[in-house]
């Protein structure tokens, strides 16, 4: 199918204001003198209000109160909360992941599936809401019983990048809130109104079932917003997703003042293409982590390390693929590439693409433009492959485009150590049949990722399993498995009901 024109700003704002209304936005409220811009057209899409860094303390001071009342409803109780958010989403479905697609130019089956994950977050955390186990242990002594409990912790404060505005923020508001903790959001700021839509139907389920008012609340803003979030003593977890550069500023500001942050940042995931590899199974996996979301996941595969006995072949259906794939206007039906979101991610990609040529690659496929002609603020880029001989400098940074490099090698030993040989550690693949091979890398001393997949590609995680990586990918756990710890405390209580005060480790304290 032929990807359709690209749509007019009138469309666009036209589609953004009545789907944001359906999902109880007052636009009227959030409107001010900040445009915001469609990738899909590069035109201005609506304006809205940004918060100053003053809100940000009302804000927390206001869920502060309301963790006070929601950390002693009972955790099934607060789960009912989420399952009505969870209705609201499947409702709405439609209506988000229309704002997802305008703001951010995702396809829609992508944008969908981004709604599908916030359900599904939710359904997770209803479930988890009878499961916040706490251990008992032996107690050393007679008469003695040692336990765990978890208790809610406190505020918490999430930063959002624009590559998954809604779901990233619903996984940590799920489990928040059936943690006990109330949730302040500083969204980035290019998804202002899929964010406004998240808030106004969590904000809706609040208001049916009665729970406390500022449980939820949605702070539109800039850096200075986002900085204020960071610093506010009130904030008991931060969890952030963005760069790696946005981290390493985040993680030690929040460490000095003893909150408790949880990052995920960069990654550069790579797929091991083993002898045995089915090459067709490993052609779709590949070009859905590399090409799909236009290369601007965290998860994106970005590298490809392939044995020299495949390579070759492997190339040639991977391009092959490539030079079929549907660019355009993400709202058309067939798109499978859309925009990238911006002017500087279209730059940055062609500056990496000419460093990546400098360093001794050849550009096999891609790296140029579409759609200039029709809309020239708007950044159509053709996902790209780069053959490369090793991992030159610009192998190793993540460059957030459409760009897979693919390299060879001869040992599965080698291959593991490029994997590891770079500074992010989020997400990995094998494909192979040969299951030693599997095995070997899913092992201690295989990949070193947070997420290592077996004849998939890197990107797509369902929301059961916990998600994050290592290294410079920041080291936190969101999502699924037990990653809920991190928005509670844990209190380990001796019980002693034996009449006797029989001190631990045998210590004698007669007086
Ligand atoms: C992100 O890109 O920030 O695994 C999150 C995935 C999605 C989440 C990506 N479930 O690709």
């Amino acid at each position: 199918p032929r990807p359709t024109a690209i749509p007019r700003a009138e469309e666009l704002a036209e589609l953004a204001r009545t789907t944001a209304q359906r999902c109880g936005v007052d636009l009227a409220a959030i409107a001010g003198d900040v445009r915001t811009t469609s990738p899909i057209n590069g035109e201005s899409l609506l304006s809205v209000g940004w918060v100053d860094a003053k809100a940000v303390d009302l804000a927390v001071e206001r869920a502060q109160e309301a963790f006070l009342a929601w950390r002693t409803v009972p955790a099934p109780v607060r789960g009912a909360l989420v399952k009505r958010f969870g209705e609201l989403l499947t409702e709405h479905k439609s209506d988000l992941a229309a704002l997802i697609s305008l703001e951010v130019g995702k396809i829609a089956s992508e944008a969908l599936g981004e709604v599908q994950e916030m359900i599904d977050i939710c359904d997770f955390a209803v479930g988890l809401s009878r499961q916040l186990y706490g251990r008992t242990m032996t107690s050393e002594r007679p008469g003695h019983r040692l336990m765990e409990t978890w208790h809610p912790l406190g505020v918490v404060g999430v930063i959002s990048a624009f590559n998954f505005p809604a779901a990233v923020w619903s996984w940590n508001t799920a489990v928040a809130l059936v943690c006990g903790d109330p949730v302040v959001w500083k969204p980035s700021e290019i998804t202002p109104l899929t964010s406004a839509a998240c808030g106004a139907l969590l904000n809706r389920a609040i208001t049916e079932l009665g729970a406390p008012t500022h449980l939820s609340q949605v702070l539109i803003g800039g850096a200075d917003a986002g900085q204020a979030l960071v610093d506010q003593s009130g904030v008991a977890l931060l969890s952030a997703t963005g760069s790696t550069r946005m981290g390493r500023s985040v993680g030690p500001r929040v460490a000095d003042r003893f909150g408790r942050f949880l990052l995920e940042l960069g990654g550069n995931n790579a797929a091991i293409v083993a002898p045995s590899a089915d090459l067709d199974l490993t052609t779709r996996g590949i070009v859905f982590a590399a090409a799909g979301t236009a290369g601007q996941r965290c998860t994106t595969m970005r590298r490809v390390i392939a044995h020299t006995s495949v390579i070759d072949r492997l190339v040639e259906k991977v391009s092959e693929a490539y030079n079929r794939l549907p660019i355009g206007n993400p709202l058309g039906a067939g798109t499978l590439v859309g925009p990238l979101i911006s002017d500087t991610a279209y730059k940055n990609m062609s500056n990496a693409l000419a460093a990546a040529t400098q360093q001794g690659g050849t550009v096999l496929v891609g790296g140029g433009r579409r759609f200039e002609d029709q809309a020239p603020n708007a950044y159509y880029a053709e996902p790209a492959i780069v053959r490369v001989g090793e991992q030159t400098d610009i192998v190793r940074q993540e460059t957030f485009a459409p760009i897979l490099y693919v390299m060879p090698y001869e040992s599965l030993d080698e291959a593991i150590a490029m994997n590891n040989a770079v500074p992010q550690g989020l997400s990995s693949s094998i494909f192979t049949n040969d299951q030693r091979e599997a095995e070997r890398f899913i092992s201690a001393d295989g990949s070193d990722c947070g997420i290592v997949n077996v004849n998939i590609g890197t990107s797509g995680a369902e929301i059961g399993g916990a998600f994050g990586g290592e290294k410079e990918t920041g080291g936190g756990r969101e999502s699924g498995s037990d990653a809920w710890k991190s928005y509670m405390r844990r209190a380990t209580n001796t019980v002693n009901f034996s009449g006797e005060l029989p001190l631990a480790q045998g210590v004698d304290f007669t007086v």
